[in-house]
């Protein structure tokens, strides 16, 4: 199925739980960068959430997965233009109750970021591991490990996993401002970090979960960037967190 934003097919996948009710509870959820719809924790992430009876809608972002746009030309600005379309589409299912949005690193930025704009009409975010410093560490030249001039950004950033990336895309993280997200926020939060996470430092983890008003977070032990030993962890403290929020009981 295709969600279509602005002349561009979305790559959409809708979950609902059999026997399920007229009116549910709907998660959408957003992959991280170079990621998509079939990773193994972003599927864990959705079968959590379908296990309660809870739909889920995963959408592979502008140059991701099988959607369209190329990878080098992806910016925050295409991805959160992505998520607005995705969450009035979501609005749109008969059958939607609450909805909520959930996304992992660079999908747990554009979850921060969509839900400050959107929080009239969500019930929550589910930030995982999300990488919140991108645009503090695109204003310093850092993004990925590699380093630039700031002010003098090149016209291709560099390569990863074959694939190279323009340099607009920092020089649309330069002009995001994810603590005004944060302050603005004020439905409940679920936050999970691994404290062994190679590619966002566990640090912002903590620091945005003292900053949300209304967040729980959970640290998972040992762990990595994409929970490579305890994805368990992480699946049992989103069951957790929707269970209180939505009223069932174990
Ligand atoms: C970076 C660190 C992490 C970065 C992106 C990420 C583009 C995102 C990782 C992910 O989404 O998995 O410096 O720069």
């Amino acid at each position: 199925m295709y969600i279509i934003d602005d002349g561009i097919r979305l790559n959409a996948i809708l979950d609902r739980p059999e026997n399920s009710p007229e009116k549910q509870p709907l998660l959408l959820i957003i992959h991280g960068f170079t990621g998509h719809v079939m990773e193994r924790h972003i599927i864990a992430f959705a079968e959590a959430a379908n296990d309660l009876g809870i739909a889920t809608l995963r959408v592979d972002m502008y140059g991701h997965g099988s959607s369209d746009g190329q990878f080098e030309d992806h910016t925050l600005y295409k991805w959160l233009t992505n998520a607005l379309t995705v969450i009035d589409y979501a609005r749109t299912l008969p059958f939607v109750s609450d909805l909520y949005v959930g996304g992992h690193s660079q999908g747990g930025l554009t979850t921060m970021l969509v839900g400050a704009m959107k929080q009239d009409v969500l019930s929550g975010i589910l930030p995982l591991s999300p990488a919140w410093m991108i645009p503090e560490y695109a204003r310093k030249g850092e993004l990925l490990g590699q380093f630039f001039d700031p002010y003098h950004i090149p016209d291709i950033l560099g390569v990863w996993h074959d694939k190279t990336l323009k340099g607009n895309y920092a020089r649309v993280a330069q002009m995001i401002h994810v603590e005004e997200a944060i302050e603005r926020f004020h439905k409940p939060v679920l936050l999970v970090h691994g404290d062994a996470d190679e590619a966002v430092p566990y640090e912002y983890g903590v620091k945005a979960a003292q900053m949300y008003t209304d967040c729980e977070f959970v640290t998972v032990p040992g762990d990595t960037h994409c929970y490579d030993y305890h994805l368990d962890v992480v699946t049992d403290a989103v069951k957790k967190w929707f269970r209180k929020h939505l009223c069932i009981s174990e």
